[in-house]
């Protein structure tokens, strides 16, 4: 959106809010606030996984029904964390189908006690699929690794005469052309060649299934009348900041709600009520990528407060939400943020690191931001699914811009473009739309990576998913990263960025760094002459082992990196100042996938190792990225550090 004025601003507002959700109710953060409490279940939970032929043992002997340990043996297990890496087991490890995890919580009195006070059950992610009990009763079930879920559990441990509670989940790794990401379970039932009930799970995509509970597992309390949901759209009207809010209660049918927006010194800049509005917002403060700007990332906070009647008592809820003006606008040769042009300069990530595997680690969290601040990455892809809340949460607040990806990776096999895919990946966007939309942060969505959109049935599958997408939030573009050809990709005419692979000079002409330019070149002129529309390079990269040197530069050497990474530079500095808008370096560490000839325990094209240390081609990206920096954004000398983190993190 761009400089409406405010009239068309005030009657269309409303409309973008978000309101082709089909899912029931919001998923707000859990944050806390004088009406709400949390209760961090991280730490050790018991464990089991169901060895058993089918995996079908935890279900026929019922283990949800009593304490895990009085069906068997259990481990200890972490979380979050994977469960793959934490033991010296290699059948644990590589272990597919149900494993079990649980927990005795002990709530404070009042949480079980008073009736007004809703508890809920909240798990940040449960890769793959997940099956939830409380005291051995049912109360969730979920679909898909990488996205929160919740169940209200305050009947159940509000009837019974304990004040503690067992949670027991199930979850299931396993990936069938229907799932996101798809995978393939094969049987080899060649009794020379194989044991007795022998399979292995087939992917399509690079990196480990790590599974288990792999961010904050948590328990909440609301009072039952409610704030569900919160959609706030921005836009500016010369030095005007416009703030369109919407609102949802439950709980409740005759409620008032009052909302204040709040500078970063705490001072009240605009309030207004109702369950919509929107707010002027005089001399905004706009919200700025990190080094395009010398005050970057400015967040307002909105201060929701819900108030009604229950039993006749007066109840609040009160939420404060972090919330950044900003617009995002895609021509056909420029991606604006607020209205000036905005160069990816970044990098691919992956959730991945030793021991913890996928499991969300705050050390590791702020290490990788210091990480990306030192290089001077303005930006980054959430390869190849969507990251945990808390990560958006620092992007938001250090102004790193988001190009938001669902785990749409590795659909290749004609079956995975089928209806039944396209129902799962459309309700996967809502749920990903549902828990970002409000997140400065994000500037577009990503559908997929890499998937065969050559395929027939890609040109019905694309289209149906970004046009919902783009219904779901219209304030976005909306894209998904292609390797196919141009002339016969069927997903990229519905694209409003084209995101393309590709490795020259590694997976093909391996060796030959003078093929890069002229492929690249090829490569940038085909699609934008068949498309107009910018284009970002959302993958180039090469393996590299550290401490590997060899002059002239081979293959897996530090020096080879380099050059391949200098070879395309050449090329992305002509056609940056024509329609190339991003540069995404693949990958910003490297990180665990699964075995074969080609990886050398994992994929080596991190231009930091998997501990996070960098390769001499992060040297040569830094200096790139600042000089960027400075050309594009605000002045900035390289060695300086921001202060990042002066303002104090709130849950
Ligand atoms: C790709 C994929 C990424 C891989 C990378 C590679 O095109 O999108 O998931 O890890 O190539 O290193 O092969």
């Amino acid at each position: 959106m761009r400089l409406a004025s405010l009239e068309l601003w005030a009657a269309l507002a409303p409309l973008l809010c978000g309101c082709a959700l089909a899912l029931p109710g919001g998923l707000l953060y859990p944050r806390e606030s004088p009406s709400r409490e949390r209760k961090d279940l991280g730490g050790l939970w018991s464990f089991r996984a169901d060895l058993s032929d089918g995996r079908r043992r935890g279900f026929e002997e019922q283990w949800y029904r009593r304490p895990l340990r009085e069906s068997g043996p259990t481990l200890d297990m972490p979380v979050p964390s994977s469960f793959n890496d934490v033991g010296q087991d290699g059948q644990l490890r590589h272990f597919i189908g149900w494993v079990w995890y649980e927990r005795e919580v002990t709530l404070p009195q009042r949480w079980t006690q008073d009736p007004s006070t809703r508890v809920v059950l909240r798990i940040g992610s449960a890769h793959y699929y997940a099956i939830v009990w409380v005291n051995g009763v049912h109360v969730a079930e979920h679909e898909g690794g990488h996205l929160p879920f919740e169940a209200d559990i305050s009947k159940l441990v509000q009837s019974g005469p304990l004040d503690s509670c067992r949670i027991t989940i199930a979850i299931n790794n396993t990936l069938t052309p229907h799932t996101l990401p798809p995978g393939t379970i094969r049987y080899q039932n060649d009794a020379s060649k194989y044991p007795k009930g022998y399979f292995v799970q087939d992917i399509n995509f690079d990196f480990f299934n790590y599974a288990g509970l792999h961010r904050p597992v948590l328990l909440y309390t609301t009072p039952t009348a409610y704030i569900d949901d919160i959609t706030v759209n921005t836009d500016v009207d010369r030095d005007t900041g416009l703030v369109s809010y919407q609102i949802s209660v439950q709980g409740s049918e005759h409620f008032e709600l009052e909302v204040r927006l709040m500078d970063e010194d705490g001072k009240v800049v605009v309030q207004g009520s109702g369950a919509q509005g929107l707010l002027l917002v005089p001399a905004a403060h706009l919200w700025w990528p990190y080094l395009m700007h010398e005050h970057p990332a400015y967040l307002y906070s909105l201060e929701v407060r819900m108030t009604t009647q229950a039993a006749g008592r007066p109840v609040s809820d009160f939420y404060v939400l972090p919330v950044g003006i900003r617009t995002v606008r895609v021509t056909h040769n420029q991606f604006l943020i607020n209205e000036q042009p905005f160069y990816f300069h970044g990098v691919n990530k992956h959730e991945d690191s030793d021991i913890r595997g996928k499991g969300f680690d705050w050390p590791l969290l702020v290490k990788d931001f210091n990480l990306l601040r030192w290089l001077g990455a303005n930006s980054f892809r959430t390869s190849h699914y969507p990251y945990a809340e808390e990560v958006m949460q620092l992007c938001d607040r250090y102004g790193i811009v988001v190009i938001d990806e669902c785990p749409g990776v590795g659909i290749v096999l004609s079956q995975s473009l089928g209806n039944e895919s396209l129902q799962h990946h459309l309700e996967v966007m809502e749920e990903l739309v549902r828990r970002d939309k409000n997140h400065p942060a994000v500037v577009m969505w990503s559908v997929a990576n890499e998937p065969a959109s050559n395929l027939e049935p890609a040109g019905y599958y694309f289209k149906t998913l970004i046009t919902h997408t783009k219904a779901l939030d219209p304030s976005r573009p909306v894209t998904f990263v292609t390797n196919s050809n141009y002339a016969t990709d069927r997903g990229v005419p519905y694209v409003d960025v084209i995101c393309v692979n590709s490795y020259f000079s590694w997976y093909h002409d391996f060796g030959h760094l003078e093929v890069i330019q002229p492929q690249l070149q090829t490569q940038f002129e085909s699609w934008y002459k068949t498309y107009q529309k910018p284009i970002i390079q959302s993958e180039y990269g090469a393996e590299t082992i550290p401490g590997f040197h060899e002059d002239p530069p081979l293959m897996f050497s530090e020096e080879y990196q380099k050059g391949l990474l200098q070879q395309y530079h050449l090329v992305l500095d002509q056609k940056r100042k024509e329609y190339v808008v991003g540069e995404l370096i693949w990958n910003f560490a490297d990180f665990m996938t699964n075995q074969s000839p080609t990886r050398a325990i994992g994929n080596r094209k991190g231009i930091f190792t998997r501990q996070r240390q960098p390769k001499s081609a992060a040297f040569l990206l830094r200096d790139r990225y600042w000089k960027l920096a400075n050309e594009t954004g605000s002045h900035h000398s390289v060695p300086e550090l921001q202060s990042f983190g002066t303002r104090p993190f709130t849950f």
